[in-house]
């Protein structure tokens, strides 16, 4: 059931975004144009008072040709009609980090063990995705268990985005610094 039309791309059903709250890491990475976010990601998730969405996230970059650091970013979240898709405005602590506003779509988790994220940043004139990024989530740091392999997999797949995914490494860089 892929014809890689962005809109035709299916998103968790009856999204609980209190369950979704808290650290996950990034197990698995499909790039965007321009990567930012190398290695050592890792994501927190809070609902605020208000019950709005906001995240931490850490991750090694390298700017500046050749400045190897670890970036902390945040980003809010705004809900749209769907309540796994939300548009997601992020910066970082430094102003020499990326900042910008994508759309951020919960794809599929079962909240205790992985999440698949997707972001289109540019849609192509055919409809499919010209330019975007997912990351595959894990609430383990040594990464998805076996049972959720295939599950991730056949997501990728519906995503067209199946063999673009590179291993996330946590080496614990952005632990020391
Ligand atoms: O790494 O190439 C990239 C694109 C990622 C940009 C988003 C980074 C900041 C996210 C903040 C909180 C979210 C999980």
């Amino acid at each position: 059931a892929q014809d890689c039309q962005v809109s035709n791309i299916q998103v968790m059903q009856n999204f609980d975004r209190s369950r979704y709250t808290g650290r996950w890491y990034a197990v698995a990475k499909k790039d965007p144009v321009g990567l930012f976010l190398l290695d050592n990601v890792v994501a927190q998730f809070s609902v605020d008072g208000s019950g709005k969405m906001t995240a931490t996230a850490q991750g090694r970059v390298i700017i500046l040709n050749n400045w190897e650091m670890c970036a902390n970013m945040f980003g809010t979240f705004e809900d749209t009609p769907d309540p796994a898709k939300f548009k997601m405005r992020y910066w970082g602590a430094a102003a020499y980090l990326q900042s910008g506003n994508d759309d951020h779509w919960v794809i599929d988790t079962d909240y205790d063990n992985y999440a698949i994220h997707y972001s289109c940043r540019e849609v192509d004139l055919d409809g499919t995705c010209l330019d975007g990024y997912s990351f595959i989530f894990s609430r383990h740091p040594t990464g998805l268990r076996p049972e959720d392999q295939k599950i991730v997999t056949d997501k990728k797949k519906e995503l067209c985005f199946l063999g673009k995914y590179r291993r996330v490494s946590h080496t614990g860089f952005c632990e020391s610094s």
